[in-house]
């Protein structure tokens, strides 16, 4: 037996990007539903991102979901880079008048679960055999299973927001997707630690032993990675060893306010570019990760899906209320445009920060060069700090 449901907009996947879709269209009176294949504790769990550009916040809190990220988020006027112990300092406000806030995406999945909650948002969790189709009519439907009952919902629109191994992508035949992709030799290890962070800023470490970045979550919690090995495993990690490695990478001066703790959180995330194009295939649109993958070295991942969701809520907005095309006819071709520089920046941090086993001498000697040049520019600086602050949404 198949269950049959009407919506106007089928939105596969509820981490960020879903959500906040869900919440925008809602706030102009327009009714989705959220599918997932996870359930709701498992999705607000994931410990993943953590800077949000100034135009995330606003977006956020235009959204109706930014009262516990004003009060809590950290605002952050600069980070530092670092290259073998020296340090340099991106000023973000004096160079570009803004800052980033550090947030967690588990914070924001919490703040839009609960506003969907209260205003009844519809959600399916833990469904399996999600099929959309028909994707190139006026009436798309996306079918799935959920309890063992299968379901149908027909609706007018189709977003897919389920992320890099979601299903949405390949519903878009092969012979009209594009895609392209780096994967990088390397992974990144994630730990999360009941400590006062080493500073109150940001550090990126550039270290002949490998890369490693200072953040936080809080005045009392810490966030720190290391580069390793792809095929290092969390099991050959000891907290004993992260902290040891840790130390080193970011040098004795650093090193010497490092409060250590036991880790209650920790993972490997290998790191990869990618992109997919079209974003748009008939009446199914692709945002957030399920297009594109930055790797988290500029901190992007979540922004983008962001931006990336302001245009297709205005897309989609524009057409349901007003049936205006415009702006669902250049919805591609507007996020790509803002993707590839995004893109580039990602690359760009991941290629001066990291050690790469293929990498002679010579590219290291670049790598330092870089750096010093950084070190000395306001114009290099400059074109970091706008980057990382966050490019205008089109
Ligand atoms: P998500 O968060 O992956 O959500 C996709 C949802 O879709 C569901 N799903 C399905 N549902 C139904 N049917 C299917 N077949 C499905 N397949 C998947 C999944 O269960 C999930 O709930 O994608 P979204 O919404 O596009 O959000 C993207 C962000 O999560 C991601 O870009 C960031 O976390 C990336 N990222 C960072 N981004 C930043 O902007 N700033 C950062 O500081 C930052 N740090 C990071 C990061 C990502 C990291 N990892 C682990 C990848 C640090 C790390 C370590
Ligand atoms: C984080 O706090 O998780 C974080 C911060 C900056 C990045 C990546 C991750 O570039």
């Amino acid at each position: 037996m198949t269950k049959t449901r009407k919506t106007t907009v089928c939105i596969i996947g509820s981490g960020p990007a879903g959500l906040l879709l869900s919440q925008l269209l809602a706030n102009e009176g327009i009714d989705s539903i959220v599918l997932d294949r996870q359930n709701r504790d498992h999705i607000e769990g994931r410990i993943r991102a953590g800077v949000l550009e100034s135009g995330s916040v606003d977006a956020l809190i235009d959204a109706g979901v930014g009262a516990r990220l004003q009060k809590e988020g950290l605002p952050h006027s600069g980070f530092d880079l670092a290259f073998d112990g020296d340090r340099h300092r991106i000023d973000l406000l004096g160079l570009t008048g803004k800052q980033v806030t550090v947030y967690g995406q588990t914070e924001i999945t919490r703040d839009l679960f609960e506003k969907r909650f209260e205003e009844g948002g519809q959600f399916y969790f833990e469904v399996e055999d999600v099929v959309p189709t028909d994707l190139d009519t006026n009436q798309p439907s996306v079918r799935f299973t959920h309890c063992g009952e299968t379901i149908d919902i027909q609706c007018d629109f189709v977003a897919g927001c389920d992320g890099f191994r979601g299903v949405s992508r390949h519903a878009i035949p092969g012979d009209t997707l594009n895609t392209f992709e780096r994967v990088y030799p390397f992974g990144w290890l994630g730990v999360l630690t009941e400590c006062p962070p080493v500073s109150h800023e940001l550090i990126y470490a550039n270290h002949e032993r490998g890369f490693a970045l200072c953040s936080m979550r809080s005045e009392t919690r810490s966030r720190y990675y290391l580069q390793t090995a792809a095929t290092d495993t969390v099991e050959e990690w000891s907290d004993e060893r992260f902290w040891q490695e840790l130390k080193t990478r970011i040098g004795p001066e650093s090193a010497a306010d490092l409060i250590e703790g036991p880790s209650f959180e920790k993972s490997i995330a290998p790191l990869r570019s990618f992109v997919a194009e079209p974003m748009r295939y008939g009446r199914l649109f692709l945002a957030g990760d399920a297009a594109h993958i930055v790797p988290p070295t500029g901190a992007k991942g979540l922004n983008l899906a962001i931006a990336d969701v302001q245009i297709l809520s205005r897309a989609l907005i524009e057409k349901i209320k007003r049936g205006n095309d415009q702006y669902i006819e250049t919805y591609s071709a507007t996020c790509l445009g803002r993707v590839w520089k995004v893109e580039r920046f990602s690359w760009h941090m991941s290629m001066l920060l990291h050690q790469f086993p293929e990498h002679s001498g010579f590219e290291k000697k670049m790598q330092r060069a870089e750096f010093d040049y950084i070190a000395t520019s306001e114009a290099a600086s400059k074109a970091i700090a706008e980057n990382y602050v966050g490019l205008p949404l089109d």
